[in-house]
């Protein structure tokens, strides 16, 4: 097989599976492709009841090639801090334990356990695909879904903000926190790669765009998360913490919009997604205020 300039990037073997049950366009399967891709095979998926609980597939069926082991919804980091101690014990020091859970798993119903576990600085990888909602049981509304989305619960649109997730994991001092979305695989991978090689609790924040839950066109997703990088509204970045301090950088992709001027309208990004058709402007203004907040937030790390 001819190599490209991609293979000497990216490792070619796929150990999630085609012809799964995920939705066409799913941005988390897509996101996890490259995430199993950078971790390999010595890894084995903690999964709270999810999408990803859904589109793994019921043994011999299972459309990804790791071990799995299925949790209920709080525990996925409880589990996985428990199953990697096991694994040390055991001999198996060189295993990676992904936690692999949507918003609602992680961000709301499971924080506690995921702040629990990074407190501790376990020895785990925590991997949260946002899609913004809880997909799996009819697109209610999570803390993660941002103003004026129309959910099933939130029929008006969202008027709360969305919780600033990767931030509070920041300030939990752990060694490496980053954002990461399933428009920029490579940027992913890369992440992944060097997460792979730390010590200690590690926190990836996804950005996964949901065709059905969004209510876009399956062909757009990868549309979609770049210009959710492109409006500000997700900003790509990681950040590494050790006894010398905190390495905080902008990743590539999101370097240009540092400067407001060269951002894309926020409402570029909103007008493709029917869950926004309704939303009012001070709903835009809400998420706007988010975007700056973020940007201010971040700016105190570069100077
Ligand atoms: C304690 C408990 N409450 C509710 C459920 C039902 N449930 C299963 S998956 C799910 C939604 C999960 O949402 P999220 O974590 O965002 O993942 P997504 O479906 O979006 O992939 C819910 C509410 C459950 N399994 N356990
Ligand atoms: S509902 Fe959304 S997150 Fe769930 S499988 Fe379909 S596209 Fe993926
Ligand atoms: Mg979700």
């Amino acid at each position: 097989m001819t190599k490209t300039i991609y293979d000497e990037l990216i490792e070619r073997e796929d150990l999630v599976l085609p012809g799964n049950t995920s939705c066409p366009g799913c941005g988390s399967i897509l996101a996890l492709r490259y995430v199993l891709k950078a971790l390999g095979k010595d890894t084995i998926i903690v999964i709270p009841a999810s999408c990803s609980s859904v589109y793994q597939a019921i043994f011999p069926y299972s459309s990804i090639k790791v071990h799995i082991f299925n949790t209920a919804f709080a525990s996925a980091a409880a589990v996985a801090s428990g199953l990697k101690h096991a694994l040390v014990a055991k001999g198996y020091d060189d295993v990676n334990v992904l936690v692999w859970g949507g918003d609602g798993g992680l961000i709301d119903i499971g924080f506690a356990t995921v702040s629990g576990a990074a407190e501790r600085n376990e020895d785990i990888i925590v991997a949260v695909y946002d899609n913004e909602a809880y997909m799996n049981t009819g697109i209610q509304r999570s803390g993660s879904t941002p103003p004026g989305a129309i959910t099933t619960t939130t029929y008006a649109g969202k008027s709360e903000e969305k919780k600033p997730m990767p931030y509070l994991m920041l300030l939990h001092g752990v060694p490496y926190v980053a954002t990461a979305s399933s428009g920029y695989p490579l940027d992913l991978y890369q992440k992944v790669k060097k997460a792979r090689n730390i010590h200690g609790f590690r926190f990836l924040h996804i950005f996964a765009p949901c065709p059905p839950g969004w209510r876009f066109d399956d062909s757009k997703t990868v549309t979609v998360a770049k210009l959710a990088v492109e409006t500000g509204y997700w900003i790509l970045w990681e950040a590494e913490q050790t006894d010398h301090g905190l390495n905080f950088s902008i990743s590539g992709p999101s370097r240009p919009y540092i400067d407001p001027a060269r951002r894309k309208p926020l409402e570029d990004y909103l007008m493709l997604q029917g869950r926004f058709r309704d939303i009012s402007p001070e709903k835009i203004n809400l998420i706007k205020k988010y975007i700056d907040n973020q940007w201010e937030f971040i700016k105190r790390f570069l100077e």
